[in-house]
């Protein structure tokens, strides 16, 4: 009974802490100084936690990366953190308007899926996808400008915060209809499949998505005709207000789809992620669809209009930033293993915070679209459509 759930929520906000600590265990004789560590020295280290399967086997929990890659991994996920608490701030001053999702605290899933796969394979995702666009190596002022409505935008400033979008580097948007991007990712895959490219897709979907039909349609059919589909459910607890428990009878996503494999991976662990991407993109290719639950969690609330607050307290909050967070995990691992040293960490942070502004203040300088580009690339040219006035039936223009 969903009920007997809330005696026990404060057990629940424990689960969502994983000590930080436990997660850099790493094998002692990797420790080395910066100065006898190339770029590309091989690094070994633990996942914080074992994946757990169903109907396959778990990758190991033994990443190999590189001091390269892990400042990297620290670069990408404090400027994602950086250009969100900056689009919080430009919100707030009603330089953006409209739908504003953030996806401060999930920059792990981001960043991890990107170090596994190749801009050959597609990715699709829901609204909350500034920083799965900047993964697909989108630019700050295209970011901004889209968010602010101006012509330098990634959809020319007339999709805004829900609808980025990069078809040349396989990013398929951007959707605002929850779930809608799950069969639409199957169907990318399709043509993968039947184009014989030999790449797969991901499609990232929540916790509350998870609970549509449209999902279970979709994987009976991926599943069928084994389609390189990657399923991937963000699980940050919430679906807009509304915790995990009181809108699945199970929230283990990574089960959820019976015949179709799954695994449960800590979504704060870029490193998990990567190694669970990378097995992922290589059983899909062999034998069809794999859910993916990324066990994670989102700082802001759910849109700028949701201060966050009122269905969860501020200790859980805190407390998953403070053991859990990607960022903080990734810095202790760099200082752990010698890489770089507190200072440089906060150098490149305050570098990252001068590129965001920079791109803010270009982005204002973009002007905004012309009145004449409103229906292009809305709806297809020379059909004639129509539209008609208030009372539907005087034609008041013919669309280009
Ligand atoms: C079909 C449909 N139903 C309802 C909504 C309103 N809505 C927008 S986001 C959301 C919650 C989705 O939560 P989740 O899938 O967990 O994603 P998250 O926002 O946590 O990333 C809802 C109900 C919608 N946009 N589309
Ligand atoms: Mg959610």
């Amino acid at each position: 009974m969903a009920l007997s759930h809330i005696a026990s929520s404060s057990s629940r906000s424990k689960n969502l802490l994983k000590p930080i600590a436990a997660v850099l265990s790493c094998t002692p004789s990797l420790r080395r100084p910066i100065s006898t560590s190339s770029d590309s020295t091989t690094l070994t280290i633990e996942t914080s936690v074992p994946f757990t399967a169903h109907n396959c086997e778990a990758p190991s929990r033994s990443v190999e990366t590189t001091p390269k890659e892990l400042l990297s991994f620290f670069h990408d996920m404090a400027l994602m953190r950086r250009m969100e608490i900056a689009a919080d701030s430009l919100y707030k001053a009603k330089l953006i308007r409209g739908f504003c999702h953030l996806y401060d605290g999930q920059e792990a899933v981001a960043v991890g899926m990107e170090a596994a796969i190749t801009k050959k394979d597609s990715i699709i995702t829901a609204y909350r996808d500034h920083c799965t666009f900047i993964g697909r190596g989108g630019t700050l002022l295209e970011v901004f400008s889209e968010l602010m409505g101006r012509q330098d935008g990634c959809s020319r400033g007339k999709g805004g915060s829900m609808h980025f979008y990069k078809k040349e580097s396989g990013f398929y948007g951007g959707h605002g209809i929850v779930g809608a991007q799950i069969p639409l990712g199957c169907g990318l895959a399709f043509a993968q499949k039947y184009k014989k490219d030999e790449t797969v897709t991901f499609a990232l979907y929540g916790d509350g998505a998870a609970n549509q039909g449209q999902l279970f349609e979709a994987l009976n059919i991926a599943a069928l005709w084994d389609l390189p589909a990657i399923l991937v459910c963000e699980n940050n607890h919430y679906g807009m207000g509304t915790a995990e428990w009181r809108a699945a009878k199970s929230p283990a996503y990574y089960k959820r789809g019976d015949y179709v494999p799954g695994l449960k991976v800590d979504g704060m662990d870029v490193l998990a992620v990567k190694q669970v991407c990378k097995f992922a993109k290589e059983h899909a290719l062999k034998n069809g669809p794999l859910i993916l639950e990324m066990d994670t969690y989102r700082y802001h609330g759910h849109s700028m209009s949701d201060p966050g607050s009122t269905y969860r307290t501020r200790d859980e909050i805190s407390g998953v930033r403070q053991e859990r967070d990607p960022i903080e995990r990734v810095r202790k691992l760099i200082l752990a293993h010698d890489l770089a040293t507190e200072k440089e960490l906060k150098d490149t942070e305050k570098e990252l915070r001068k590129e965001v502004d920079e791109a803010i203040a270009k982005a204002k300088e973009s002007p905004m679209p012309d009145p004449s580009e409103l229906f292009t690339n809305i709806y297809v040219k020379g059909l004639g459509a129509e539209s008609f006035g208030a009372d539907r039936k005087e034609v008041r223009v013919v669309l280009p």
